[in-house]
């Protein structure tokens, strides 16, 4: 987002940011992984997802720790890194994420206008540093980045640009695309990431992100007569003040069934982040695009389908594309949305990804999720862990 100059009030200030804005943010700035193997991986978010890489780190340029591989489609950007050199402090680090979580979420970056002062804010309300603002630079600017810890060995980096323009940070050089770019862009963005944490942690959880980065509660969430019902987790959402980054918070609950969020924590040893929910402009064409390259997605049973107009009404997308592809639909009083589920994307039943189209909704599908659920346990239930 752009900084403006507003007459007559003195300051740069971020555009939409209120000015009591504790902790203004200007978006996510990318979901950095950690792999087994970032080259293969790389590989499979611009095959299957249709991603583009744009730059690299790693023993050719000097970096003898580790190499990582960025990618984008539209605002979203992932970064994926794997250990070189596991002796090393940064090595070892990364070595002992992925041994322990597998393939998984390793940071969650957020762009800031400030990164000293979302830092020093961050860490005087509870927060534990994990690195303190540092400024690093090369031919194309500069940056200042800082690190504090969240749930499980997830983290925050707080990113500043600055005017930095670089292919992603000092360090980085321009790639070019593994495979010819798809046209248009797959995604349009990162619509919200959400962290699965233990039983009963739920609520401080959502109390960090107040009070760290003063989140605000949203209004959707799954409370215990969801979780009994059907859901087996409860969940809640924060997100800034311009609700430009939204984070989920979901913890098991005692339902029908053993709750997804318990296997989760099982298999990813502990908490972490359980899916990333990127935005499309055209669900039909980037779902139809990724079934193509083989990426697998939650099965929708057809009932579901006929029922679906009595209470939706009408979407640009017909309904029996929907049934085709596993497509849902929910609609609240600001709008409907339409969004879908991919399986889980590595061998243990961890991270997963959400495609989401938005036509005026704010919601995150409240009225699909007994629907989910049922096809989340059937998933569980086909790995012999319900
Ligand atoms: O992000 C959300 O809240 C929706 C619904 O295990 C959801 O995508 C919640 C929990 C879950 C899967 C989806
Ligand atoms: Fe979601």
């Amino acid at each position: 987002m752009d900084v403006v100059r507003k007459p007559g009030r003195g300051g740069l200030r971020s555009a939409g940011a209120p000015d009591d804005d504790p902790f203004p943010v200007r978006g996510m700035d990318a979901i950095v992984f950690a792999v087994g193997n970032a080259k293969q991986a790389a590989h499979y978010y611009s095959t299957a997802f249709g991603m583009t890489l744009v730059a690299y780190r790693g023993p050719e340029n000097g970096h003898r720790e580790s190499a990582s591989y960025v990618l984008e489609s539209g605002g979203a950007r992932f970064v994926l890194t794997s250990v070189i050199a596991p002796h090393t402090p940064a090595g070892r680090e990364l070595a002992r994420h992925v041994a322990v979580h597998g393939d998984g979420v390793l940071d969650l970056a957020v762009e800031v206008p400030d990164a000293r002062a979302a830092y020093a804010h961050a860490t005087a309300n509870g927060a534990r540093g994990l690195a303190a603002p540092r400024r690093e630079s090369d031919e194309h600017g500069s940056v200042v980045l800082a690190t504090v810890a969240t749930y499980g060995d997830t983290r925050h980096t707080l990113v500043e640009r600055s005017g930095y323009s670089g292919p992603y940070l000092p360090g980085y050089r321009a790639a070019a695309p593994l495979v010819p770019p798809r046209a248009p862009l797959t995604f349009t963005g990162v619509d919200h990431c959400v962290g699965n944490v233990e039983l009963g942690r739920m609520d401080a959880w959502v109390d960090f992100y107040r009070g760290v980065m003063g989140f605000t509660n949203m209004k959707e969430f799954v409370g215990d007569d969801i979780a009994t019902e059907y859901s087996a987790l409860m969940s809640k959402v924060v997100a800034d003040g311009t609700r430009k980054v939204k984070f989920p918070i979901n913890e098991p609950a005692a339902g029908r069934k053993r709750s997804q969020i318990d296997e989760y924590l099982e298999f990813y040893g502990g908490p972490g982040v359980q899916h990333i929910a990127l935005t499309t402009e055209d669900i039909v064409r980037t779902v139809r695009t990724m079934r193509e390259s083989g990426v697998e997605f939650l099965d929708v049973p057809g009932s579901y389908y006929d029922t679906l107009g009595d209470w939706v009404g009408r979407t640009r997308v017909p309904v029996e594309t929907l049934r085709e592809l596993s497509i849902l639909a929910d609609r609240d009083e600001d709008g409907y949305l339409l969004q879908i589920f991919t399986k889980p994307v590595q061998d243990r039943p961890t991270v997963f990804f959400e495609v989401i189209e938005r036509h005026g909704s704010l919601g995150f599908g409240k009225g699909n999720f007994k629907a989910l659920f049922e096809a989340i346990e059937r998933e569980q239930a086909r790995r012999g862990n319900l």
